[in-house]
């Protein structure tokens, strides 16, 4: 068993059962001209997360756990995006829209791709998702049985919108949330604020949350 010193109290883990979910770090939301900023955010505040996200990864190799990768993207024909969600506000471009990265949002074109400090490497399972949480539309749950995971450290961009839907529905699903506080970034700081607090409030009512060298302490 492992025991990370995290809030509101000790994360437990058994190293046989352990996988890393990295949610969307897709150049669509960290860089400049992808989804992110034509919804008019400030894509600068996703560099924080990078670096530890990439260390978080070097960790979970080097311990031979494994490790899943999210993406947001719809597929070309955008039969899996709901009208709702295109046509939701007043963005500068809609989802499959054309722009600097190719088609916003579209599985195969270069802004739907990961950033290559936090690329999958040979062996990492990558899942397309159509929506902010990563069990909905996708192979996930029966992925995560099968692999006899039990519980799950997070990771990825944006705190508040897709780490924290997915989290919920994991920690519905019966899965040991650890939310690294480094690791993930929002456009609005006080939403990854909140959003940190609400998932250990009330005893961890979502999950945990930690420092990345609380995990590295407890792992080395
Ligand atoms: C958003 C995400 N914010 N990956 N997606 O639309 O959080």
């Amino acid at each position: 068993m492992i025991s990370v010193k995290a809030a509101p109290f000790s994360f437990d883990f058994e190293p046989s059962d352990v996988a890393l979910i990295v949610i969307d770090m897709q150049r669509d939301f960290i860089e400049p001209g992808g989804f992110g900023e034509t919804l008019g955010n400030d894509v600068s505040h996703m560099q924080r997360s990078i670096a530890p996200t990439k260390d978080l990864l070097a960790l979970f190799r080097a311990q031979s756990w494994p490790v899943i990768h999210t993406r947001e993207c719809h597929l070309p024909d955008l039969s899996d995006c709901p009208p709702a969600k295109r046509d939701r506000g007043a963005p500068s471009l809609r989802i499959g829209d054309p722009g600097p990265m190719g088609r916003i949002l579209i599985k195969g074109e270069p802004g739907a791709e990961i950033i290559a400090d936090c690329a999958p490497v040979d062996g990492e399972l990558v899942i397309d998702k159509p929506g902010k949480g990563a069990f909905y539309a996708t192979g996930l749950g029966e992925r995560l049985e099968k692999l006899g995971i039990k519980s799950l450290v997070f990771a990825g961009v944006t705190t508040e919108v897709c780490v924290q839907s997915t989290m919920r529905e994991a920690n519905d699903r019966g899965y040991n949330c650890l939310l690294i506080e480094e690791a993930t970034e929002s456009y609005f700081p006080h939403f990854k604020t909140a959003a940190l607090e609400m998932i250990r409030a009330q005893g961890g009512i979502v999950g945990w949350t930690a420092p990345l060298d609380a995990l590295k302490n407890a792992v080395q």
